[in-house]
């Protein structure tokens, strides 16, 4: 059989950087120690004059996992400042509670605003 002379043979393995900059030339590498921490957000709830303290409270245990406790004096922090952090999540799940904060919200016809904001 003919030799092809564009076949490169078998495919080698990739080796780890020598970090000699010879050996490694023509090739990016990148260590790092440990994995990289994703992002978080923080879910902001505002206050406004018509959404009851009692659906707040309710918000906060359903959908923040608050305690009945914590979530009462959130909702006062809230109530008397004007806003408050109901949790800290990676963006997809900051997300994901502040439609479901809307959605509740909304079904009852109260005005009840939350949004995101980077840590
Ligand atoms: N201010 C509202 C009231 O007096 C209660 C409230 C608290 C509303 C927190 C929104 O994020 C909020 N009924």
């Amino acid at each position: 059989m003919a030799q092809d002379p564009n076949d490169p043979g078998p495919p080698r393995a990739p080796r780890a950087p020598s970090g000699d900059p010879v050996q490694d030339r023509g090739v990016a590498t990148q260590t790092r120690k440990r994995v990289a921490r994703p992002p978080r957000f923080k879910v902001l709830l505002y206050n406004d004059d018509y959404t009851p303290m009692e659906f707040v409270v309710h918000l906060l245990e359903r959908v923040f996992r608050k305690s009945p406790a914590e979530a009462t004096e959130l909702m006062l922090q809230i109530h008397r400042s004007g806003m408050g952090v109901a949790g800290v999540y990676v963006l997809e799940v900051a997300e994901t509670k502040v439609a479901t904060v809307h959605k509740m919200a909304e079904e009852r016809g109260h005005p009840l605003r939350a949004g995101v904001e980077k840590e």
